[in-house]
């Protein structure tokens, strides 16, 4: 723990330094800065004044086996005095580096055979809209350059993948989307699809690809791509009409299709890609967040057979790559961390048990309270959406106020979970257990009823 001056001076320090990621910096200095997390083990943090926190996000989606892990700790550590870098330009590589890409081949749905590494999310996605524009100029049909994605779909932030992202904020600093990005609606039921039966939505949510596809013309789209369920959008969970009709609209329309699964993956949907609950046949998957549990930063593009084909065969030398690309170290501990999830069995676990649990106890919590109009999850991802109106599911004045008003409800009272717009969403680690499960349940039934309290309504 770090005394409380040392804290204030990290404070006072940080506030004056320290340009933060998604912050809006003259609030968080006239707040007096930020929180100093200081130590975690399993789903508990520590902060500097010595509070426990339950963080219900893992991280930000991302430590997926639990925080303090010794085996991820000491594979990086052997890694680092064995090997500490060494990279995978001009004909060289790394155990670490090939064993994991084997690894993943082996994981990943068949035809997804072969892996291109980064360092985030972001760049991965970059990498595969370069990928993607690369193979249809190969092709012999260099107009199909468009891509589409949807409207509160999350990329990343760099400019291509900010492009891909449907956050309208976002877009509006930086100039985006850039030409040749283009958006259609999420299969977002609880917005837009209140009047209609789960699977007529989702069929119609689909059908917005194929309309958007048809508008520009078939020769003109290089490819989709959509996250299995939309997380840092609101967690919107697709019906199950959904994806089977992608498949088809971009098979018949021979258009790419990526599944983004930077948050599905390694176990978040009680499978280890959201692709194998969904039944997605992707022509690329983004890997990144629970490859190493979020203990090194390592990302993965995941390429599929027609696409790798092309590019092995007639692409010559590809002209991309980071000077981390397959960087020995987190390839290590990616290994590590996916032996953990294997001899544990972490995601049978999520599908046939804490999944399940966690969602009994936040209905049995939640399902009855004023505020909360629906309850919505999938394996450890999931949503609770807030209401003046439970039957009409009417938002309160202000729309996009109360999931700020909640999560800081749950940060007073020592528990994260997320504000997304007039939502508040969760995604333990997958180790969370029953108790930790039972207690999250607890408080977001007390984070509730503050909320509610402040809005008049208990
Ligand atoms: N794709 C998806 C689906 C993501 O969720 C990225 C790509 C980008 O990954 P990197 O590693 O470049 O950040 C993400 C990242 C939030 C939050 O608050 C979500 C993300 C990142 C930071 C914050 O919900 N998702």
């Amino acid at each position: 723990m770090i005394d409380a001056l040392s804290a204030a001076t990290l404070k006072q320090l940080s506030t004056r330094h320290h340009l933060y990621p998604f912050t809006d910096y003259k609030e968080l200095a006239a707040a007096g800065g930020p929180r100093i997390i200081t130590h975690a083990e399993g789903v508990w943090l520590t902060d500097s004044d010595g509070q426990k926190i339950l963080d219900g996000m893992a991280g930000l989606w991302c430590v997926n086996v639990g925080y303090g892990r010794k085996e991820l700790a000491e594979a990086a550590y052997r890694q680092l005095l064995d090997l500490s870098f060494y990279h995978g330009f001009f004909k060289t590589t790394t155990e670490p580096a090939a064993l994991l890409s084997a690894k993943l081949a082996e994981l990943c749905p068949p035809g997804l055979d072969r892996v291109f590494f980064a360092n985030s999310g972001s760049e991965a996605n970059d990498t595969i809209v370069r990928m993607v524009r690369h193979y249809w100029n190969l092709r012999g049909k260099p107009s199909k350059k468009t891509f589409i994605s949807r409207q509160h779909g999350y990329h990343g932030t760099t400019m291509a993948s900010t492009s891909l992202g449907g956050m309208s904020a976002m877009h509006g600093q930086g100039d985006l989307p850039l030409p040749g990005f283009v958006h259609v609606m999420a299969p977002y039921g609880f917005e837009a699809g209140r009047d209609m039966d789960a699977e007529s939505f989702g069929r119609l949510a689909a059908r917005a690809v194929e309309e958007k596809i048809l508008e520009l013309g078939p020769e003109n789209v290089a490819a989709f791509i959509g996250e299995p369920i939309q997380g840092a959008g609101g967690v919107i969970i697709p019906p199950e009409s959904y994806w089977p009709e992608i498949n088809r609209i971009c098979k018949q329309h021979d258009v790419l299709l990526i599944a983004d699964e930077v948050i599905c993956g390694f176990g978040r949907l009680g499978h280890w890609f959201g692709s194998q609950r969904y039944g997605i046949e992707p022509d690329f998957m983004t890997l990144a967040k629970g490859i190493t549990s979020g203990y090194l930063p390592l990302s993965a593009v995941m390429v599929g057979d027609r696409v790798a084909e092309t590019l092995i065969e007639e692409g010559g030398e590809f002209y991309h790559g980071f000077t981390y690309s397959g960087h020995p170290v987190p390839c290590a501990v990616a290994l590590a961390n996916i032996a953990v999830m294997e001899q544990e069995g972490l995601v049978a676990r999520v599908r046939d048990d804490i999944g399940p649990y966690l969602r009994a106890r936040l209905d049995e919590a939640l399902a009855d309270h004023p505020i909360v109009g629906e309850i919505r999850s999938e394996g450890l991802i999931g949503a609770i959406e807030i209401v003046k109106d439970k039957r009409t599911g009417e938002r309160f004045p202000g729309k996009g106020k109360v999931g700020l008003m909640a999560r800081d409800h749950c940060f007073r009272n020592n528990v994260i979970m997320r504000g997304i717009r007039d939502s508040l969403v969760f995604a333990p680690a997958l180790t969370l257990s029953h108790a930790e499960a039972d207690e999250m349940a607890r408080l977001a039934r007390l984070a509730l009823d503050l909320t509610a309290k402040d809005l008049g309504i208990l």
